[in-house]
This record gives structure tokens, sequence and C-alpha cells, in this order.
């Protein structure tokens, strides 16, 4: 389990002096701040605890021209170790820091007081007295506080010892989601190419992994893993991790993107969220206003659209959407923080409901109770998902909520139980809409029995186009199975009837049927067109056809071709001749049948194109050839 630990505190107060007495390492690598002698960007160092156990350390820069650095290094940061110089007590970054942390919802620190080789014990109390009346309603107000001094090395063991016991009763990052490492740097190494730096959030990652670089979304292997500077095969979430990548050049990264695990991540710039405004805010925050925008390691700037208000006073919570300049890689759960556009202050942060919403209009009470819905609640958050998705696979969740395999299954059996999920093979649905979608088949077959009771039934092809578009063939599959089980409908080769459906006909159509019948079966072998049967019944083509669709599934009827329906006995004789020929012949041309038939071209051709489909014979070239035809039986 690895745990990061985060430095806070204004400048000048011997963060990075104190890192160093406790880790060995000078966190201030850049020139420019030797030559300053101040923390420009974010500093890295390991820190070996008792039994062999080593936590990371994120050394952040206190001045308040650098918090943007700050704020990239805040992201990971499990546990805070706030800073403050006993020569100044409480300053502004002193408290931005920890505002920072509070938003970001760190949850354990601890205080440490530097420089104590500078001032006297009374000051000491002093400075100890203002640290805790500062933090008593904070997230620290129970921390333990440790004078120190870098210069004489007082406090540095029991700091350490500090750490130590609260680092160890912690729980570690999800090791089991997908992966995700915001990259705080990127650079080239000399005889390796790109290698980029970041704490691995969640998941795991692999030597020889593909991962997704986003942005700009690149697939990329990983080629090596640091992690404390020492080559390792794995590194689990809570590392701080250095990846050496193939196929990027350096020019495509920048701090802000994210390395993760294929498929899973895309950029957006449209957030749901839940933002609250720092009670010192200067001023309250206008809908629409311009604010600079920090998630993970990346920044931009974005507009926040207050739904349902014009403003939010220092101190207010609120839901609302975000829309961001640039894309970022952000998902639910995340945290963030605003800063005013100009002057920059730090002035409220939040958590990240949705990073696929749609664009909401204000002032609708149905869009914050749904997202007060969402917020609350994971499983809420997954089933408006999936209604919005109408069917989801499981490889779709696990998209959606990144939770990590085991807990997206464990919420949808949960969902499953409770009747609101209907899972069929490996498709889920929400359970109304796939009762909707049964009564819909019920309610359109009825209908169309109502309308069309000589026909058998409804078009199966044409059942689909009622559903969803893109609706799954398996998907209706089950719905029609589910339907035959319940004893509801009936499955007909290529129509579906609600069960018990026959097809009835009143005194005038039986009349019509048996006209219709005796009309073919006068005709023999000169059998009329559906034209013809028209003319003959007075009846539309469009009305006749329901008779004929009739009298061809009771078997009355034969359809030969889309425009020639024979009577049964007619067809059997036809047949019969064919039988007999081929008992005395192995040959048969088409002219030879149409003087068997006694009939015309035309009509022979149609029977024999008719039997060619059925397998009865086969064509060969001039010829038909006997194929799967019953032996003689006269
Ligand atoms: N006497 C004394 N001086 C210290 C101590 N710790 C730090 N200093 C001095 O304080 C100055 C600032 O120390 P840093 O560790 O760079 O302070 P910092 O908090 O990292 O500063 P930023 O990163 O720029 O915010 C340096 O000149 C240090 O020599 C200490 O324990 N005793
Ligand atoms: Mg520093």
């Amino acid at each position: 389990m690895s745990i990061i630990v985060g430095t806070a505190g204004h400048v000048d107060h011997g963060k990075t002096m104190l890192i160093k007495a406790l880790t060995g390492v000078d966190t201030d690598r850049l020139q420019e701040e030797k030559k300053r002698g101040i923390s420009i960007d974010l500093g890295f160092a390991p820190l070996q605890l008792s039994a062999g156990r080593v936590v990371g350390v994120v050394d952040v820069p206190g001045h308040e021209r650098f918090i943007h650095n700050m704020l990239a290094g805040a992201g990971g940061v499990d546990l805070v170790l706030l800073v403050v110089d006993a020569t100044e007590g409480i300053m502004p970054q002193t408290r931005e820091h920890l505002s920072i942390l509070e938003l970001l919802q760190v949850k354990k620190g601890l205080v440490a007081i530097t420089k104590c080789d500078l001032v006297e014990e009374e000051w000491l109390e002093l400075v100890e007295e203002e640290v805790k009346e500062e933090l008593q309603h904070s997230f620290l107000a129970k921390a333990p506080i440790i004078r120190t001094s870098a210069v004489t090395g007082q406090g540095i063991e029991e700091l350490k010892n500090a750490i130590d016991r609260l680092t160890d009763e912690m729980t570690g990052k999800d090791t089991t989601s997908p992966l995700r490492i915001p990259i705080d740097r990127v650079f080239v190494k000399d005889g390796f190419g790109l290698v980029i730096t970041g704490t691995l959030l969640t998941g795991q990652v692999r030597h020889g992994d593909n991962v997704a670089v986003i942005p700009p979304g690149i697939e990329s292997r990983v080629r090596g893993i640091q992690v404390h500077g020492a080559q390792v095969e794995l590194a689990q979430a809570g590392q701080r991790v250095a990846l050496n990548l193939s196929g990027l050049e350096k020019e495509q990264l920048e701090r802000g993107a994210v390395v993760a695990s294929p498929g899973i991540f895309n950029t957006t710039s449209l957030l749901d969220v839940r933002l609250k405004l720092l009670p010192d805010a200067p001023h309250a925050l206008k809908h629409a206003a311009p604010v600079h925008f920090y998630l993970g390691t990346a920044r931009t700037v974005g507009r926040v659209v207050l739904l349902n208000s014009d403003q939010l006073k220092p101190g207010e919570e609120a839901y609302c959407q975000f829309r961001l300049e640039k894309k970022i890689v952000a998902q639910r759960g995340d945290k963030f923080i605003i800063r005013s556009y100009s002057p920059m202050f730090t002035v409220g942060g939040g958590v990240v409901l949705d990073e696929n919403p749609a664009r909401h209009k204000r002032y609708r009470p149905q869009i914050i109770s749904h997202l007060q819905k969402i917020d609350k609640s994971e499983a809420d958050f997954l089933l408006y998902k999936l209604r919005e998705h109408k069917w989801l696979e499981f490889a779709g969740f696990q998209h959606l909520s990144k939770m990590g395999a085991q807990s997206t299954l464990e919420l949808l059996e949960k969902l499953q139980e409770e009747g609101l999920v209907v899972k069929r093979r490996e498709l889920y649905f929400p359970r109304e809409k796939w009762q909707q979608w049964k009564d819909l088949i019920l309610q359109v077959l009825k209908e169309f029995h109502a309308e069309h009771p000589l026909l058998p039934g409804y078009d199966k092809a044409r059942l689909k186009s009622l559903l969803p578009q893109g609706f799954p063939n398996k998907a209706m599959e089950e719905l029609l199975g589910e339907l035959y089980r319940e004893k509801q409908i009936e499955v007909l080769e290529d129509v579906v009837r609600l069960a018990g459906f026959k097809p009835e006909l009143g005194r005038l159509q039986t009349e019509v049927v048996k006209s219709i019948l005796s009309f073919c079966q006068q005709k023999g072998f000169r059998p009329p067109s559906v034209k013809e049967v028209s003319a003959f019944t007075g009846l539309s083509e469009e009305k006749l056809v329901p008779y004929l669709i009739y009298l061809h599934h009771k078997g009355d009827l034969i359809k030969v071709s889309e425009d020639l329906y024979l009577a049964s006995d007619v067809y059997d004789e036809a047949f019969k001749i064919l039988v007999r020929h081929f008992s005395q012949s192995e040959k048969l041309t088409l002219a030879q049948y149409r003087d068997l038939l006694e009939s015309s071209r035309r009509f022979a051709q149609s029977l024999l194109e008719h039997f060619d489909g059925e397998g009865y014979t086969r064509r060969t070239g001039d010829v038909r050839v006997a194929w799967k035809l019953p032996v003689n039986q006269e």
C-alpha cells in the first residue's frame, strides 16, 4: 500500500529544507530555484519509514505565483505536511494551501513548526496557539504539531515517526480500477527517450503494457517503469512513477495529460459538478463568470453555469455546470479547484458528478433534483447512465463508473436484486424500458390483429423497427422469447402474433375466400396473376393480398412467386408430373415441362424456378436434374 505525502505552506517557510532533512533529497532541482532560493515547481523524494516502508513526498512551492504548480501536486496527496515558520506564523499561502487541501478533501495531515532554532520558547508557544486556533475548524484540527529545525535536526525523528504512524493506519489508493496517472512532468532522457512522471492515482501499470496518453489520445507502450529511482516491473496506485513511453514526441505532451488504460477515458469540456465557494472568497461568483479551473494536473479556463441562481455567495454550495476552454480528462468523483480570473485567488472547488453530461438549461428543478440524486448515490448514477444509453454491456459500465470491476459488478447485482435493472445474456437494461418494449410489442400486435384479422401475424423483421435504433438482435430474441414463455405471443416462422390469435373470417370474407380458391382451381395450369384475381373478385390488390396470405398460411394456396399463387391441388398435380418425369428420365427442359403441363412457357419457368428454390431440382445449363425429389410413389 502506497501513500503520498504532500507539503503545504507559505513561501520560504522551510518546506524544502525540511524534506531534505527527512529524506536527504534536495527537491529544488531547477537552476532558477537554486539561484532564487525558492521553489518554483514540484519536487519529489522518497521517504524511508520503518519496516522498509517508503512513501512518496511531493514538495510544493509556497510562492503565490506558483500556486498552479502547487495545485498540480496537491491532486494526489493522501497526507499533508503543513509547514509553518516559527518566526512568521500563519501567512496568506498557509491559509490558501489549507483551503485548497480542504476542498480537495484531503483527510489527514500533520503540522511542522519550522526554524525553531531561531525563536525563544515563549514565542514558540504563541505560534503554536495561533496555529491551533487557525486549524480548529479544519481537517487538521486534531493533527499533531511538531517543533522542528532543519538546522539543528530538532524534531526530525519525531516527525518521521508521526508520519510513519499516520500513514500506517491509512488505506491506500484503489489498485483494481483502470489505470490513471495525471502527468506532472515530461522530459527526454538521453538513451531512453520520452519519460513522464506522475502519481499513480488508480490501478496499476506493468512493464510492456499498452497505455493511452490523453490528450492527444495516442496509444503507447511502457518501455520502462521507475519508482523512487529504481527500475520495477509493476507500479501500483499511490506510487510516484516515471514511465518511459514509446512512440511519442515531447511536443505532443504536457502536464495535465493523463496516462490511462486504453479505451476508458475521453476528454471533456463539459462537467456537472457540486461547487463550493470558500467562506472567505472576496466576491460572490456570478453566473457565466470565467474562472481558472484546476483538476488533476490539468488547468484551463472555464465558465461556470449556475443552474439555480445568478450568483453563488461566499460559503455557499451549489450544483452547476462548467464549460471549459480546453478539453481535459476528468471522471466522476474527481475534485477540482477554481481561482478567480484576475487577480487570481483560490475561491472555491468541488467534486465532479458527471463528466459527460448534457448541456443543461438553467432554472429547471428536475435538473437540480437529478444532480442531487447522482451526487448522493453511485447506483442512481449508473441507473441514469443506463437509461441514457438504453442498454449496456458490462464493459460499458466500467467505462462510465471507473469504479473497478468488482465494485461495479456488485452494484449492478444490487440493482438487479432491487428490480431496477434486468440482465439478458450479456446486456443490461433499465427494467422500465424493458417492460415498455414488451408492452409496445403487445400493443402493436393487438392493433395489427384488429386491423388485419386475415393475416397470420406481424412480420418479425418489422417488429424490430419499433424498437430503438441499433437494438441488438440477441436482445430482440430475448424479448420475444420472454413474451413467448409468458404465453403472451406465438412466434411462427417469420411472423409474431398474440397467443391464441387465429385469423377469423366473417360471412362475406368466407365467400371471398371460396371464390378466390375456386377461381384458381378452375384455371389449373393457366393460373391467374394477382391482377387477374383482383379483377375477378373486384377487390383492389391491396385488399386482396391479405386473402392470398391467409390462404397461403392455411395451405390452400401455394406462393410460387411474388405474383403467382397456385391452388394447392393444382400445385400438387404439377409436382406429380415433375416427379413422374424424373422417374423415367434424367433431365428435364423448360420446353418439355411446358408441354407436359400443356401450359405457358412463363408458368413452367416460374414453377421450375420455385422447385429449384425448394431444392427439388437443380439447373445445369439448359436442363434440370432431380435433386432432393421424393421417389415416385405411383
Ligand atoms: N535557521 C533555519 N533556517 C531554515 C530552516 N529551514 C529553512 N530555513 C531557511 O529558510 C529559507 C527557506 O527555506 P526553504 O526550505 O527553501 O523554504 P520553502 O518553504 O521550501 O520555500 P518555497 O518552496 O519557495 O515556498 C532558506 O533560506 C532556509 O535556509 C530551519 O530549520 N532553521
Ligand atoms: Mg521549497
